[in-house]
């Protein structure tokens, strides 16, 4: 499904868009059901991430007050956004990227409302769920028209080869790289605008961050990681249940102890 040239670039640079992904029909539904979902479960007033990030990317009048949308694992509620892990375009495609054998790892959405939706800093995603090797994918559904000027996501082309880069954490933050060393007014990033139905598929390495929304249309993502079932976790009992779900291939018994039942 991928052409050589599209696999050759997301390893060169550490993603790749695929266009129209899925059909207008499916984001339809994913996207009527995700409506459906932030009335029903959403409920809490969030500005995104904290941190002092925000002196570095914000003016002072907006580092309180920008407004974000998140869920997390949005098949808990949802059937549709059950089935969308085993997508076949988005599945195939991680095949062509990581081999045969795919693990779901999490989905998430990140909305950012009309008018003042939340930036994201500089970061890469490995220091959010830690894992000891590559292989592993986040794919950015795109559900709403993305323009540059709606926080469309922006990627550091060739990052990912540094491997994992040390993060600013703690329990005031979300991790994100000191503004000092990386930032959009001294590191150079590429902007992805993207079209509903697009996929941005990008190594959990890859530098990326996201501007504010300033349009008046929501911008709503939905991020979905995957890993080869090889790429353990770090810093987590092996016995552990991780999100054990195979959306393709098998895994092999050594990875991990059979689970049980009491
Ligand atoms: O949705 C965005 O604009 C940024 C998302 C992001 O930073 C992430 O998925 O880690």
């Amino acid at each position: 499904m991928l052409t050589q040239s599209q696999i050759d670039t997301y390893h060169h640079d550490g993603y790749l868009k695929v266009e129209k992904l899925l059909s207008s029909a499916e984001v339809d539904e994913l996207n009527q059901e995700m409506r459906w979902l932030i009335d029903e479960w959403w409920g809490e007033d969030s500005i995104g991430w904290r941190g002092p990030w925000r002196k570095a990317y914000l003016d002072e009048d907006e580092q309180e007050t920008t407004k974000a949308v998140f869920i997390s694992n949005p098949h808990t509620y949802s059937a549709t956004w059950s089935r969308i892990l085993f997508h076949t375009g988005i599945v195939g495609a991680l095949q062509h990227l990581i081999g045969r054998n795919i693990q779901w790892h999490h989905t998430v959405l990140h909305a950012k409302p009309p008018e003042k939706g939340t930036p994201f800093p500089m970061h890469q995603d490995f220091p959010f769920y830690p894992h000891d090797g590559p292989d592993f994918v986040d794919c950015l559904v795109h559900l709403d028209e993305t323009p540059l000027e709606s926080g469309a996501l922006r990627v550091v082309p060739g990052s990912h080869k540094a491997g994992p880069i040390e993060h600013i954490t703690g329990e005031h933050t979300r991790p994100y790289l000191p503004p000092e060393i990386y930032h959009p007014d001294i590191t150079d990033s590429v902007p992805i605008p993207a079209n509903p139905g697009d996929v941005i598929f990008f190594s959990y390495y890859t530098i990326h961050w996201s501007d504010v929304n300033r349009t008046d249309q929501w911008r709503k993502s939905v991020r979905i990681g995957y890993h080869t079932p090889e790429t353990r976790p770090i810093g987590k009992p092996p016995e552990e249940p991780n999100n054990n779900l195979m959306v393709s291939g098998t895994k092999a018994h050594h990875h991990e102890p059979k689970l049980t039942y009491e």
